[in-house]
């Protein structure tokens, strides 16, 4: 360094060094519950389009679909063209049906039956909305 030149000192490259760390601490937390709310959206919004689908078949038929032909009779009677198979964590949606009633579930956000991120629909209605507000 010549004589003259500022340049940065231990002190300062010391605090953005600090300053960078607090934003990374902030900012990671933020993205992840942004990322899991839009996850939840999407799986709620699935889940309601292929409750529609359910509801259609039953006005039509008087009877809901039964696990062991769900989802292929949606299909290939034209209710919805592909019923989604998966939630937005890659788990599998619970489908169960005696006929005359149903209710379709995703384990929600920790993969796992329970807690208060489970998302279910029950002969057409949000019984439960998973962690987040998103109405
Ligand atoms: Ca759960």
């Amino acid at each position: 360094m010549h004589k003259g030149q500022k340049g940065f000192t231990l002190i300062e490259l010391l605090v953005v060094i600090i300053i960078l760390a607090i934003l990374t601490g902030v900012s990671i937390p933020i993205y992840r519950l942004i990322n899991a709310r839009a996850r939840e959206t999407a799986t709620e919004t699935e889940m309601t389009n292929i409750a529609k689908a359910l509801e259609m078949h039953n006005v039509d038929l008087q009877s809901y679909p039964l696990a062991a032909v769900y989802p292929d009779t949606l299909e290939d009677n034209d209710y919805m063209e592909n019923v989604p198979l998966l939630d937005t964590w890659d788990n599998v949606y619970l489908y169960t049906s005696n006929g005359s009633s149903y209710s379709l579930e995703s384990y929600g956000i920790n993969s796992i039956n329970g807690g208060n991120d489970d998302i279910v629909i029950t002969n057409g209605v949000l019984t439960e909305d998973g962690a987040y507000e998103n109405r």
